[in-house]
């Protein structure tokens, strides 16, 4: 460790396995935040204390502590979810949150605008119908991503079952999370507590598993801290590509710190995958930097020790080699909307989903769904919905709910809006710097009339979209990608590669709407004339010189010795 531990190492270290004093903190009547140490502390249980910054300002001015609410997150490996815990979500999330739900982009769940009194009773909630929300944040594995793909459904079926013996054997082992939030019963000895992989210290940060099956990368596998590339025989899983050390966060003006695609350093057999997961996670326990959070996560540990001494390392706890890389090819990041049909014979319906947020309207579809489907619901990495399984009898009633409260509607966007993502930001977010899920729908309706008039209409380009550096959208691998600056300003960069395996670069920096359209005006409107036969958008702009190749994220930045900090573009 190069310094002293962060005072978030200090928090850890006293909190007796993550229990700090969150119970006190949740009896206190007379705020309706909790103390400072166990805000960091909720994280690693599943929420976050929030404020409602839409009225930070009144009230301050009427001299009242800020709208203090809470954010809970609930884990679901894979993305699945039961129509009766759908039932149950969304209850709960009508009793205790906004009455909206979230999806998010790592295939999971959270509810806004819940207030302290009733996050005990949420919590509860979520456990009572088998869903956890321990290690859903913290400094913990998160919620493990997979491929939904429900096309191709016995492979699927595999890989699921590699999912969730991964979620559980990485998550924490603490009695806190029972002791807090399900039977109230104080552990009088909580010396008995043992996390045996994460030690009471856990990981010097998030950590991040995400597993694609081949043609679809829509897990964006190289932003994963571990990226799981599933290699099949036929229908036959036979085991995984291992890449480490993706990630997407930043802060501007220090250029230390990057966006990173992941590297793959070889292979495994499906029987192997528990133990090079946990290789993994603890050389990074281990070496992690533990006094600079800003430089904490794996690709920081793997940028300056070496890819090689890294796999060494993950090699000598192993015992054995990892195997060569196996073959693999993407084909994008985005999901298929609409029906398709199961390899089993069963149907899914994607449904789009605008920016996760679902709200009245198609809540109540979804009850009425929920309340006959058979199969299973499915959250996409790109923050889509799968109504999966229906049977061929179950389809037409499936069918008609969705034409009568509009779920469809979605699908029948623009490629553009059909593809864009983006992250949650205002009113919620406490590091917002722009707004990114209330601006998305502004920004394409004025993008869309471009696209059109250059005869793009059709064309898939990915658009990524957050408010802030750390790219919860994952907008560094958006063919158009924008962060959030200040407000109502963004830093724009393009070309990414398609298939989530190259990086964009900077083309303009802190721009506002209309120097957003200007740019990107001409440049579509090139593309839309000189592209070549399948050419996408991200490898165009490269092509023709608007923005460099990034080959990796210590390239991210450019050399400043010898470009300009922001390349000049072209057009013509
Ligand atoms: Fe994120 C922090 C929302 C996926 C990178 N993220 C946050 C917080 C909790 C803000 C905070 O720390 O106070 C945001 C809460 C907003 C709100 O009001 O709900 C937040 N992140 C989200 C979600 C909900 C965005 C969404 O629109 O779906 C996603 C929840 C995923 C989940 O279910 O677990 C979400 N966050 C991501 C991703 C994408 C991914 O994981 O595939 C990333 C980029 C990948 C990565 O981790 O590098 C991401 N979030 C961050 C970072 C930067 C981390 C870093 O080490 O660089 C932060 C800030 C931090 O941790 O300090 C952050
Ligand atoms: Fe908040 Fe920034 Fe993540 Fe958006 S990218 S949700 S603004 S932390």
């Amino acid at each position: 460790m190069s310094g002293q531990p962060s005072d978030v190492e200090r928090i850890k270290a006293g909190s007796d396995f993550l229990r700090g004093t969150i119970r006190e903190s949740l009896q206190d009547p007379l705020t309706a935040a909790v103390r400072t140490d166990d805000v960091q502390l909720l994280k690693f249980h599943g929420t976050y204390q929030q404020d409602d910054r839409d009225l930070r300002d009144e009230r301050r001015r009427s001299k009242l502590e800020p709208a203090y609410q809470f954010m809970v997150r609930v884990r679901a490996p894979g993305g699945i979810v039961q129509p009766e815990q759908w039932l149950a979500l969304d209850q709960v999330g009508r009793d205790f949150g906004d009455g909206g739900l979230r999806l998010t982009t790592r295939q999971s769940l959270q509810f806004h605008g819940v207030l302290k009194w009733n996050l005990r009773a949420t919590i509860a909630r979520m456990n009572e119908i088998l869903l956890s929300t321990l290690a859903a944040c913290g400094d913990v594995n998160r919620n493990v991503m997979c491929n939904p793909n429900p096309y191709v459904s016995d492979l699927h079926g595999q890989v699921y079952a590699h999912v969730q013996a991964l979620s559980e054997h990485l998550r924490p082992r603490t009695t806190a999370y029972h002791e807090i939030w399900l039977d109230g019963e104080k552990v009088v000895d909580s010396r008995g507590d043992e996390e045996p992989l994460y030690g009471p210290t856990y990981l010097p940060r998030k950590f991040k598993v995400g597993i694609a099956v081949p043609p679809s990368n829509d897990v964006d596998v190289f932003s994963q801290d571990l990226g799981l590339i599933a290699i099949a025989e036929g229908d036959t899983l036979i085991g995984f590509n291992v890449a480490v050390g993706g990630g997407m966060g930043m802060t501007y003006g220090d250029r230390t710190t990057y966006p990173e695609l992941a590297r793959v350093i070889g292979s495994c057999r499906t029987d192997q995958l528990i133990a090079v997961a946990e290789a993994i996670l603890t050389v990074q326990r281990d070496f992690g930097d533990r006094s600079n959070r800003k430089h904490a996560r794996l690709k920081y540990t793997i940028g300056d020790r070496g890819l090689a001494w890294f796999t060494a390392e993950v090699n000598r706890r192993l015992g054995w080699e990892l195997a060569a890389e196996l073959p693999y090819r993407f084909e994008s990041t985005g999901d298929r909307l609409g029906w398709v049909e199961g390899s089993d014979g069963s149907h899914h319906l994607t449904l789009c989903v605008e920016s996760g947020r679902l709200r009245q309207e198609a809540l109540e579809g979804l009850r009425e769904i929920a309340r006959i489907h058979r199969g299973d619901f499915r959250l996409t990495p790109n923050q889509n919905l799968i109504v999966a399984r229906v049977c061929a009898a179950e389809r037409p009633r499936i069918e008609r709910l969705v034409r009568e409260y509009g779920l469809g509607e979605g699908a029948r966007r623009s490629a553009l809006r059909r593809g864009a993502v983006a992250c949650v930001a205002l009113p919620t977010c406490g590091l917002a710097m722009a707004e990114s899920e209330r601006y998305l729908p502004q920004l394409l309706e004025k993008l869309e009339p471009i696209l059109a008039e250059a005869g793009l209409a059709d064309e898939e380009i990915i658009v990524r979209v957050s408010g802030c550096p750390n790219g919860c959208s994952r907008p560094y691998l958006g063919e158009i990608g924008l962060t959030g600056k200040a407000p109502g300003r963004y830093n724009l960069y393009l070309g990414a590669g398609f298939r989530g395996d190259r990086l964009n670069c900077l083309y303009r920096e802190n721009i506002a709407e209309a120097e957003i359209l200007a740019a990107l005006r001409p440049i579509l409107h090139h593309y839309a004339r000189e592209r070549t036969a399948g050419e996408h958008f991200g490898d165009f702009v490269v092509r023709a010189g608007y923005v460099r190749s990034v080959r990796g994220g210590t390239d991210f930045h450019g050399d400043p010795a010898s470009e300009p900090a922001v390349p000049q573009g072209k057009p013509r």
